[in-house]
């Protein structure tokens, strides 16, 4: 790949694989792909979906509420979720068989107990960031190619964002896997049509 291209590898953890506490159908079966993809990047960035243990987007966190009820926060509707990458379990951690030595960033999101952050640029009020759009300008990458967990939450508004942030943004889709939630998976691939998130296979990047 180009020097101004880099790999975003989204959410790629225990929780969100079989047998993890918001597994994701056919989350870990994406990650010999993600390996394989990774070594055409020199530049990739991990993302960890990184909460308090009270964190807002938890069922757990309101009393009365069930996973997957929305409610209204100040920053607008949330889904609440079963409580799920608690920072430094085992369950937050990067997914065992993920092996990309030369990842040299990892963004950790989420860490505010009262925002969420789907996005891997920009928290759930749409005003905190990551600092992952000014680390990658300052490496000079244009062209972000995205993968990971889950394609209708984290890489669907990471996607989005890094559109917005000025950078060419590609969705490696067999590289990916959905939640897919009262149609939040076609919901999500209209946004990110409209938003000009380009969609590709593997297969064209030559993986
Ligand atoms: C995610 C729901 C809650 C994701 C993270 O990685 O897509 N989804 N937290
Ligand atoms: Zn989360």
């Amino acid at each position: 790949m180009q020097p101004h291209t880099a790999l975003l590898a989204v959410d790629i953890q225990n929780d969100f694989c079989s047998g993890g506490a918001l597994a994701v159908p056919g989350g870990e079966t994406i990650v010999p792909l993600v390996n394989q993809l990774a070594r055409h990047f020199e530049t990739v960035v991990l993302t960890q979906d990184w909460h308090p243990a009270d964190h807002i987007s938890f069922a757990a966190s309101h009393a009365g509420k069930q996973p997957f009820e929305i409610i209204d926060l100040p920053y607008g509707p949330q889904v609440l979720w079963p409580t799920h990458c608690v920072q430094e379990t085992d369950g937050a951690a990067l997914h065992p068989g993920l092996d990309i030595p030369h990842a040299r960033m990892i963004i950790r999101k989420g860490i505010h107990r009262t925002v969420d952050s789907y996005s891997a640029f920009l928290e759930a009020d749409r005003t905190s960031r990551t600092g992952l759009d000014g680390y990658l300008r300052s490496l000079g990458v244009t062209d972000l190619y995205i993968c990971g967990l889950a394609t209708d939450f984290c890489v669907a508004w990471s996607a989005e964002d890094a559109r917005a942030f000025g950078f060419n943004a590609t969705i490696i889709e067999d590289a990916c896997r959905g939640i897919d939630l009262d149609g939040s998976l076609a919901a999500a691939w209209a946004r990110l049509k409209a938003s000009g998130v380009g969609r590709i296979a593997s297969t064209a990047l030559g993986a």
